[in-house]
């Protein structure tokens, strides 16, 4: 009968410590914990983004904890404490301006938590705030339209253009960058003239009201139109054809993102070139958080690769954007 009980006693000693050695094996591997704040929802390209990066975080098996700005940098500041309160084990934003992060990144750093950049820069004198920037080449994106422009006037024996611009959100890095860019590649082509530009803060709606404007206000003198988003291309071209004007052949109209209801106004002729700014940044951003996680080193800026769209080829034969 003991023999019994020393046996049952044996079998209780072992499952309790094998349960402890799982429950504190469990306990020393706990997911990663990654902060982060995303600007809001608006265009195509930023809820394309979104999902890429929860899709990205369920593949990686990271824990994300996800806030919305709905484009305050008040509610992006929150969202970083938030995620310092709950000792995250990284934070990653897209800054919806680049100016005003000091206060908070410095928290961060104090809390000993990693900061990682997606999409869009910051702009500060201190260093060490951020650990690394995922996004695009915005100027280079600028200079590749200014290019198209050159190569369109020329296809087109045009003496002179006028330009009309408008902008992504005032202070943003893609507004600044994208700006620079073009105006760069135009500068030293005396056949261009920019009318005006123009903040349209990457919405549709204000895209309409604009170009509502700069239709009232210069007419058919209107060559070109430069946008820096999809979404401000797509509210301006009805107001262009309510004037009475041919999207695309009366206008020239050269855009940025490359999502897919652009893609097929530019299959249509009404939009002439589109830069791709791809928002598929979710697989770059597990890898590097993990890295860090790790302690790893990880690069400054991180570039994704990006093409051009345009009349000059077979747009038919454009895949699917999956934004
Ligand atoms: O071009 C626009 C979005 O930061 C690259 O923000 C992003 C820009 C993109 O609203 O559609």
């Amino acid at each position: 009968m003991k023999r019994f009980f020393l046996m049952l006693f044996i079998a209780f000693a072992v499952t309790c410590f094998s349960a402890c050695g799982k429950e504190s094996d469990e306990k020393d591997e706990p997911g990663l914990l990654l902060g982060f704040s995303q600007i809001g929802s608006e265009s195509a390209w930023r809820i394309g983004n979104t999902q890429d990066i929860e899709d990205a975080a369920e593949k990686s098996g990271i824990n994300l904890m996800f806030e919305n700005a709905n484009q305050k940098q008040e509610n992006q500041i929150a969202a970083i404490r938030k995620f310092i309160a709950y000792k995250v084990d990284v934070i990653a934003f897209s800054p919806i301006v680049e100016d005003g992060w000091d206060n908070v990144l410095e928290e961060a750093k104090d809390a000993g938590i990693p900061v990682i950049l997606v999409d869009r820069d910051i702009s500060t004198d201190k260093k060490g705030l951020t650990t690394c920037l995922i996004g695009a080449d915005f100027y280079h994106e600028g200079y590749m339209a200014g290019e198209y422009l050159i190569r369109k006037v020329d296809g087109l024996g045009l003496e002179y253009v006028n330009i009309v611009e408008i902008t992504g959100t005032v202070n943003s890095t893609p507004m600044r960058q994208r700006q620079a860019g073009f105006m760069d590649a135009i500068s030293g082509d005396t056949r261009m003239t920019v009318l005006e530009s123009i903040d349209g803060d990457f919405l549709k709606s204000r895209g309409a009201e604009n170009m509502r404007y700069l239709l009232q206000t210069y007419g058919d003198t209107i060559d070109v139109f430069f946008s820096h988003n999809d979404e401000m291309t797509l509210g301006a071209i009805p107001e262009i054809e309510k004037a009475g004007f041919v999207p695309g052949k009366d206008m020239i109209i050269i855009s940025i993102d490359g999502g897919q209801e652009a893609i097929d106004v530019l299959k249509q002729g009404k939009i002439n070139c589109i830069v791709e700014c791809t928002p598929k940044l979710g697989k770059l951003l597990m890898e590097t958080a993990l890295k860090l996680k790790n302690g790893e080193s990880v690069m400054d800026t991180i570039h994704p690769e990006e093409q051009v769209f345009s009349d000059e080829m077979d747009t038919s034969q454009i895949a699917p954007r999956g934004y």
